[in-house]
């Protein structure tokens, strides 16, 4: 893409992410994703979907996220969790799933239902709760960054900072701070 178009596309307000969570109680473990997608300046929208609970409305986004201009897909849900895997079912859009702990079985239920996918149809599975929910945001980062230069740089920046910090804490442990 050449500079000008992408700066100009970058300016768009229309979202390049969408974030679906299973349910609205997804919403506080999905909150580091917000935050991290965000503080990176990438626009993005976040839908409650369910696989299982809102099937029709959930093919009905996911089949027309691309048209409207989304680019990468993260789908958090729980238990028996079949979002991200449905969602990957209806676009060929890369899509990132975050296994949410909100079952009795603390989601490793959601991450073998998230991971193992079949073949052809994958998943990009991040690790299980808040974690894997702030790692989904810098996936996503990493690969919108491959197209626009302004969030390549964003993304390297964030990395070199959390390099400075991780280096100056343990200095302070070593040093005995
Ligand atoms: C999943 O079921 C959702 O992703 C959520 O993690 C879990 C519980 O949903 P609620 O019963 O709280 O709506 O589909």
């Amino acid at each position: 893409m050449d500079g000008e178009k992408e700066e100009a596309d970058m300016a768009s307000l229309e979202p390049k992410v969408a974030v679906l969570m299973g349910s609205a109680s997804d919403a506080d473990v999905m909150q580091g994703c917000r935050d991290l997608l965000e503080s990176l300046e990438i626009p993005y929208e976040m839908k409650v979907l369910s696989a299982h609970r809102t099937p029709d409305q959930t093919r009905e986004y996911v089949m027309s996220a691309a048209a409207k201009g989304i680019e990468v897909i993260i789908a958090a849900a729980g238990w028996a969790a079949h979002l991200a895997g449905v969602a990957a079912a209806y676009t060929t859009l890369p899509v990132i799933g975050v296994p949410i702990d909100s079952s009795p079985l603390h989601g490793m239920d959601a991450l073998l239902a998230t991971v193992q996918m079949p073949p052809g149809i994958p998943v990009a599975t991040m690790a299980v709760g808040s974690g894997g929910a702030r790692n989904a945001a810098i996936f996503a980062a990493e690969i919108l960054a491959l197209k626009f230069s302004p969030i390549a740089q964003r993304v390297a920046a964030y990395r070199a900072e959390m390099t400075r910090e991780t280096l100056r804490k343990a200095q302070d442990f070593e040093s005995g701070k």
